[in-house]
């Protein structure tokens, strides 16, 4: 070996042999442990305190804890040597879905597959199907196919079991975390034993986990939400939540891969009614009431309907509701309708029908509240596959994007005639003054457009600008023209225009996440109507309080502050309830478990007695140091 790399590590191995006495000498005179009356001593000068969120215990500690860690550690290190009384608590979290998930997941692989589990691998089968037909291509693809066979044995795999390989467990080892208990007596004394080695000042009496496995905090949380429970603060009904079809229960921030913070979005669903003859590709539906549904945020100006558009590319579906009505939107839109009461089974959706656009481009519908009798189904190019129905109702009057496409389809005659547009349903339809703006007129979305010199439907960046320009403008500023509600302001109009057309039946309410949320298990989150305890954050009262103790809070910068102000204004009914997973019950419907945010809200509070009732025991197995069962 190299002389100088030998110095390097004798160096190394030295300060390490210091490291380890030192730490030793910390562990036995128990130099972190401090007590509350610790502060009445004549030698404190003061008092500090730090918390770390208690990470969560479904694998090792890495470096992203460390870095952030390393804030918490060399705060605390800095204000001990100024002679303030220092506390440094640390708890395990082991609440929630994961754990569950993945010890149920390796339990699935063995049942399957056998234990030690042989996977199948698909890779190499379809490789020398395709090897057979194309005899040149059999060693490349033979080399292909031993890599991924080699990828499932190790590590990188997409099974349970070749993760839990992949820490270095031996088969025997791998076996026991398919109960989710193991997890919870495997990593958090692990986790412990990483953080005295990185010299956390820690005081580790102090520490615990979650769950009714630790029946000391376990009482703590239900006692937690017995008060809340006393205070009106939790509510029980049907709720609209982000959903996961394939976890059948509520996913929340903590359960999702994709989507952070993404809540439900509300549309009214405009209920178009296809009208008789039906257009070939319905025609075996006839008998049937049909509808084209259109997700709008602006039904106060179903007034001034002209048309309905779709895209002709696009894939879409017709499906059975409740009471035997066909409504036509896309399978995904369907998906979300099926979780909020429009399907007959909850979650299912008796498809009747799949086309595209192009086949029922031309129908005749009738629309709520439109001067025009009859509209029709125009194709527009720009629509979404990811947002509402798919199906668009058009007001050019208002909507920068319907008024281009509008104006496309009349000045274009090839364009009608490549969708065998007929010209009646078009060139007729002309865009009706419903809101005056000021400074706008009362046509504000062609007035824009002809302002910003909008070319096209396509014209995209100009478009977003134009829209940027009116929308928010026309829900402040805009004033009804129409009869019955003239004179008001578009903003005091909009819930009552809603009501009175679902009332009608001529609408329906219908959610769906904001932006895309991916679950932790890969599912792609829909909005469901749940039976839900929640907690009722968005209640004005509470809002008030709590608006009020932040006034009074040292949150040592504006940043800080900006952000509490930010999380109480979007902050709403956050569900608290879960089927599945590990965690404290409800106390009071113990078919219930706590989530994990919910039982992870106040306990910094439980760090003041956790050493009196668990002196350092995690899981809260021993006896209590003053006797506390
Ligand atoms: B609005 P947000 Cl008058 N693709 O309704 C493209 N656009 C879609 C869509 C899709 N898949 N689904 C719905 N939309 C439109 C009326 C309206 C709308 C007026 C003015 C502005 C306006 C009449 N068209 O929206 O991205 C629908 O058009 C401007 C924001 O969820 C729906 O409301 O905010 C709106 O976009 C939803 O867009």
């Amino acid at each position: 070996m190299d002389p100088k790399e030998r110095k390097g590590t004798a160096k190394v191995d030295f300060l390490k042999k210091i490291e380890k006495e030192i730490q030793q000498k910390w562990d036995d005179e128990r130099v972190f442990e401090v007590n509350a009356s610790d502060t009445l001593s004549q030698k404190s000068k003061g008092k500090y305190f730090v918390t770390f969120p208690y990470p969560y215990m479904n694998g090792r500690l890495h470096l992203g804890h460390t870095f952030s860690l390393s804030k918490c550690e060399f705060a605390v290190g800095y204000q001990r040597l100024k002679g303030k009384t220092c506390l440094f608590p640390f708890g395990l979290h082991c609440t929630g879905m994961p754990i569950k998930a993945c010890a149920d997941k390796l339990k699935r692989e063995m049942e399957l597959y056998g234990c030690p589990p042989e996977f199948p691998d698909e890779e190499e089968e379809e490789e020398e199907n395709s090897a057979k037909k194309e005899g040149e291509i059999i060693i490349k693809d033979k080399a292909k196919g031993k890599k991924s066979k080699a990828a499932a044995k190790t590590g990188s795999s997409k099974y349970q079991w070749g993760i839990m390989k992949s820490l270095g467990l031996c088969d025997e080892e791998v076996v026991s975390f398919s109960e989710a208990e193991h997890w919870l007596d495997y990593f958090p004394p692990l986790a412990v034993q990483d953080l005295k080695s990185m010299g956390l000042k820690v005081d580790w009496r102090r520490s615990f986990i979650t769950t009714d496995v630790n029946p000391y905090y376990d009482s703590f949380v239900r006692w937690q939400f017995l008060t809340l429970r006393e205070r009106n603060k939790i509510k029980f009904g049907k709720r609209y939540t982000i959903y996961s079809p394939k976890d059948g229960q509520p996913c929340m921030d903590h359960d999702r891969q994709t989507g952070e913070g993404v809540g439900p979005q509300e549309y009214t669903l405009i209920k178009m009614k296809v009208l008789e003859p039906y257009p070939a590709k319905l025609s075996g539906l006839r008998g049937k009431n049909i509808f084209l549904v259109a997700a709008t945020l602006r039904p106060e100006t179903m007034f001034g309907q002209t048309n309905c558009w779709v895209r002709p590319d696009m894939k879409y579906i017709g499906f059975e509701t409740g009471n035997g009505d066909i409504f036509i939107c896309t399978q995904r839109a369907a998906r979300n309708m099926s979780y909020q009461g429009f399907t007959k089974d909850n979650g299912v959706v008796p498809v009747v029908k799949e086309l595209m656009g192009e086949e029922i481009l031309g129908a005749a519908l009738s629309a709520p509240l439109t001067l025009y009798k009859v509209i029709y189904v125009l194709p527009m190019l720009t629509i979404k596959e990811d947002k509402g129905t798919g199906v668009v109702t058009s007001v050019p009057s208002d909507s920068p994007d319907d008024i281009s496409a509008l104006r496309d389809l009349k000045k274009k005659q090839a364009l009608r005639a490549k969708y065998g547009i007929k010209d009646e349903m078009v060139l007729p339809f002309e865009p009706v003054p419903i809101i005056e703006m000021p400074g706008y007129g009362n046509l504000c979305a062609p007035f824009i457009c002809d302002e910003l010199k909008i070319q096209s439907q396509n014209d995209r960046e100009k478009l977003a600008e134009a829209k940027e320009r009116v929308y928010l403008k026309a829900f402040y500023e805009g004033v009804m023209l129409v009869d019955g509600f003239k004179g008001q302001k578009v903003q005091d109009v909009k819930k009552p225009i809603q009501k009175m057309m679902v009332d009608n039946d001529e609408a329906m309410i219908y959610m769906e996440p904001e932006k895309q949320v991916i679950s932790r298990s890969a599912d792609e989150c829909v909005v469901a109507l749940c039976d839900q305890w929640y907690l009722d954050y968005g209640e004005v009262n509470w809002k008030k309080q709590a608006s009020e103790c932040l006034k009074h809070l040292e949150t040592f910068c504006e940043e800080t502050r900006r952000n509490f102000e930010a999380t109480f204004a979007w902050l709403q009914e956050h569900a608290c309830s879960r089927t599945y997973g590990l965690g404290t019950r409800l106390p009071w419907d113990e078919q219930w478990l706590i989530e994990s945010l919910s039982d992870s809200t106040i306990y910094m509070a439980y760090y003041t007695v956790a050493h009196l009732l668990q002196g350092g025991n995690l899981r809260g197995q021993g006896e209590s140091p003053v006797g506390i069962r």
